[in-house]
């Protein structure tokens, strides 16, 4: 880092910055996750397994709905040009087809102090939790939501438009549905094929619907989603690891992206996994550093992904990636190494524009609760106070000057 001939410079006008999202960070939420914590399903199993529920509860989250200038200030110093957040469906909309001015008001101030510090905007419009009103219609199941979400989409994006460049439709399609749908971790808890298919279908037209809105209302608009790719690795040349490889790559990684092709104007890439494939998928471990949630870290793994990204002949943006590490042990190592590669990328061609980090601040880590420390600052949950973490500093430096 010293040494300026061996540093690594990024293209000009690169975004640097963090990312959220609403459930996470701001508190005071009602939605079918907020319900879904405290359910006497949930508590149950979190008694069989001698959790304590406070812990899963996502309450106040980090405060940022009654406190945003303490991210502000973060991002300040963190010397962040871009954050991404998202906003909160039930928040605008707690009732069908009423829309709330208050909420739309928090996210436009919100925007306005952020550019009033320099900082881009990329909003999110869709981040996991859903209003009960929608959950009770089916949520995502239910054709209809297409609709809902496009009108969700107008409204939104007309308050905010004037300030907002930046629009990420969908965080992590791929996952929600999965975990919701097939896994039956995540409300609604269904284990369901059929089920999944439907949702996953629903999730690429309320894209498509939403991206089309948003370029009605302004031409300019910039929209993608947030998609979660693993870096799949066949362990050697066998047939079937190569074949298997190819398959989750198409499944996971890919399927989603052809199907909103001729509607986005960038990908979002959200890097957090490796997965050897070895007759099977992520049967051996081999990493040297892993994060606090066991998830092993594979820096390497994003060149492959943004190599595997230049077919679409989109500019990527890093939407997230980060890591859960309390004691702050592999963050600064992480984030170097993840950037040398991303830089690698950039030099054989592939057209990376930004890298938000993910997190922020500590937040509520969904299933996983409050134990998981994902934030370049540390919050302390009793009185919200934010203190950085010494990888702060380290990202800071390179924020500030284009270069690692
Ligand atoms: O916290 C999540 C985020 O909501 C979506 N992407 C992965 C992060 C870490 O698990």
């Amino acid at each position: 880092m010293d040494n300026q001939e061996e540093s690594l410079i990024f293209p000009p006008h690169f975004f640097w910055g963090c990312a959220t999202s609403a459930h996470q960070i701001e508190g005071g939420l009602n939605n079918d996750w907020s319900e879904w914590e405290k359910s006497p399903r949930r508590l149950k199993d979190l008694k069989n397994k001698q959790r304590d529920p406070l812990d899963f509860i996502s309450g106040g989250a980090a405060n940022s709905f009654i406190d945003n200038n303490a991210d502000i200030a973060c991002l300040k110093n963190l010397n962040a040009n871009a954050y991404r957040f998202s906003v909160d469906w039930s928040r605008i909309e707690p009732e069908e087809g009423r829309f709330d001015l208050k909420a739309l008001n928090y996210y436009k101030d919100l925007v306005k102090k952020l550019r009033a510090q320099g900082i881009e905007p990329f909003v999110t419009l869709w981040h996991w939790p859903l209003p009960l009103w929608l959950r009770d219609k089916g949520g995502w199941e239910n054709r209809q939501i297409v609709t809902y979400f496009e009108k969700f989409t107008e409204k939104v994006v007309t308050y905010l438009n004037e300030e907002v460049n930046f629009w990420i439709t969908l965080n992590e399609p791929m996952v929600y549905a999965s975990q919701s749908y097939l896994t039956g971790e995540w409300p609604p808890n269904k284990k369901n094929p059929l089920a999944l298919w439907r949702v996953i279908n629903n999730l690429v037209l309320a894209h498509r619907a939403s991206y089309q809105i948003l370029k009605k209302i302004d031409q300019n608009n910039r929209v993608g989603i947030a998609k979660h790719n693993i870096y799949f690795e066949a362990a050697n040349n066998s047939l079937i690891n190569k074949v298997l490889k190819n398959i989750a790559d198409w499944w996971w990684n890919f399927r989603f992206l052809n199907k909103i092709k001729n509607c986005q104007d960038f990908i979002g890439l959200n890097y957090y996994f490796h997965n050897l494939v070895n007759y099977g998928f992520g049967k051996q471990k081999i990493y040297e550093k892993q994060s606090d949630l066991e998830w092993g870290l594979h820096p390497e793994g994003i060149y492959h992904l943004l190599k595997d990204l230049k077919k679409y002949n989109k500019p990527v943006y890093i939407t997230e990636n980060g890591l859960a590490d309390k004691g702050d042990q592999h963050r600064s190592w992480y984030i170097e190494e993840i950037l040398k590669n991303v830089h690698r990328a950039i030099g054989e061609g592939v057209e990376v524009k930004g890298y938000l980090h993910w997190s922020l601040a500590d937040n509520f880590e969904w299933a996983e609760g409050f134990k998981p420390r994902f934030g370049l600052y540390e919050v302390n949950f009793q009185t919200y106070e934010r203190v950085a973490r010494p990888s702060a500093q380290f990202y800071a430096d390179i924020c500030k000057n284009n270069r690692i």
